[in-house]
């Protein structure tokens, strides 16, 4: 399926979506919804915001990186207090300000993908001249090295090199599939009294049961309770998810390449690099052809097909890149020609094409598989078929959090940031090989 031709309109629609949400320093995932500046979103809109404000692509990288704690992560969420009650768990469930390891903004303990280096280098790109004279890679530059080094300090828990994941929330695909295993050992009876203000935005239908909300607050409490320090209370869940360390290799290129540009040693970021996607091959499923999640605490594969095991493809040099390809264009994906890449094979018993991250597609995991296709110089009229889909559904329907795959009814909240700022970005990099 291919959508219809993009309109002249979407460049100022999705410009109007990141200034409504522009909350003065950083852009509000959507302002209803997500009331505060999210990790991973900060990243993914700097990617957009860089075509139409470099500056501005700056502050919104430089205001996530001003959350960052002593020890180099940098929080799922920088909340804003004067909207704690918009959502949960909010500034006062975490009391991060108490420990001394935190920043003065409150602040989750809890982290997300590190798409943040990558996207700084991209910011750069645009334009060079100008971000050398304000000083930004300098800048940025120790922060990020600080905030992979908390990753390899404290999230490598198996010894393969490879950062865990010790909440859902921390891979950005809260309830995926690859999760459910894991999950059912975690008790759904926490302490604190859930609110659910999420649902006066979305429909419940489309957002995480309260038996996993149960579970979610039950894990954030065991590691708020343990002062957020990785040693204790974070060991009830603890995964290896594809996307977050191919993400991770992917910044750590992207740091070789901005430690080149400020007259600083590559070497080590590049040996990273080299080190996790080789590391990927721990999590290859051979017999579902693409990458799967793994528990460290069974030390088993959790094998699902989900939109996670496709990622890892952004990496040059994978050595399973032809396997995944052809899941990728497989009946399960790609296959059936539908608009945007399902979350979750769509031949899965337990596929629901609206519901969250099992099932429908998501702008910025569609994004990355372009990417990805540009990488490997492979199957060209199909980037140019996801990309100018991407960018025809988000104008359609007002930049939906995500779309069912196969009709591309949207779903989720609308006026969704990084929805706008990809298609944005794909406005301006369509047929650009990377
Ligand atoms: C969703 O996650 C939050 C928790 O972080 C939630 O469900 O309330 C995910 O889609 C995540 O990837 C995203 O960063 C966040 C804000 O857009 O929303």
């Amino acid at each position: 399926m291919t959508a219809s031709p993009v309109p002249a309109s979407l460049f100022n629609a999705a410009v109007s979506v990141l200034n409504q949400n522009w909350a003065g320093s950083h852009t509000l995932p959507a302002s209803g919804l997500y009331p505060h500046q999210w990790s991973w979103d900060s990243g993914f809109i700097a990617l957009g915001l860089r075509h139409i404000d470099p500056d501005r692509a700056q502050r919104e990288l430089e205001s996530i990186l001003n959350g960052q704690w002593d020890d180099g992560r940098l929080p799922q969420i920088i909340y804003d207090v004067s909207r704690d009650d918009d959502y949960s768990p909010g500034a006062s469930f975490w009391r991060s300000t108490d420990l001394p390891a935190a920043p003065v903004v409150p602040t989750t303990g809890l982290i997300q993908p590190p798409n943040h280096a990558w996207a700084a280098w991209e910011v750069h790109r645009t334009n060079p001249g100008a971000s050398e004279r304000n000083g930004f890679l300098a800048r940025v530059y120790p922060r990020l090295v600080a905030w992979h080094g908390y990753l390899a300090v404290r999230r490598t828990r198996s010894g393969n090199g490879l950062a865990s994941v010790v909440h859902p929330w921390e891979s950005g695909m809260d309830n995926s599939p690859l999760w459910d295993e894991a999950l059912a050992r975690v008790p759904d009876t926490p302490q604190h009294k859930i609110r659910r203000p999420d649902l006066e935005h979305a429909d419940a239908g489309e957002r995480p049961s309260a038996k996993e909300y149960g579970r979610y607050f039950w894990l954030a409490e065991q590691y708020r309770d343990h002062g957020c320090d990785d040693l204790g209370g974070g060991d009830s869940f603890v995964l290896e998810d594809p996307t977050f360390n191919a993400l991770w290799a992917r910044s750590e290129l992207a740091l070789a390449e901005i430690a080149c540009a400020i007259g600083a040693d590559p070497s080590s970021h590049e040996q990273r690099a080299q080190e996790l996607t080789d590391a990927l091959v721990n999590l290859y499923d051979d017999s579902l052809g693409l990458y799967v999640a793994r528990d460290v605490t069974t030390g088993s594969l959790v094998r699902k097909p989900t939109i996670s095991g496709i990622i890892p493809l952004i990496l040059p040099g994978l050595v399973h890149a032809d396997a995944v390809l052809e899941t990728l264009m497989g009946p399960g994906f790609l296959g059936s020609g539908p608009y945007m890449v399902p979350s979750y094979d769509m031949r899965a018993e337990d596929f629901e094409s609206g519901q969250y991250w099992r099932g429908p597609a998501w702008f910025n995991m569609t994004w990355l598989v372009i990417f990805g296709l540009r990488v490997h110089g492979s199957h060209d009229a199909e980037a140019d078929r996801l990309a100018a889909n991407l960018q025809t559904l988000a104008l359609e329907h007002g930049f939906p959090e995500y779309v069912d795959p196969a009709t591309g009814a949207p779903h989720g909240t609308r006026n969704f940031s990084w929805t706008a700022a990809l298609a944005l970005d794909l406005m301006h990099s369509a047929g650009v090989r990377r």
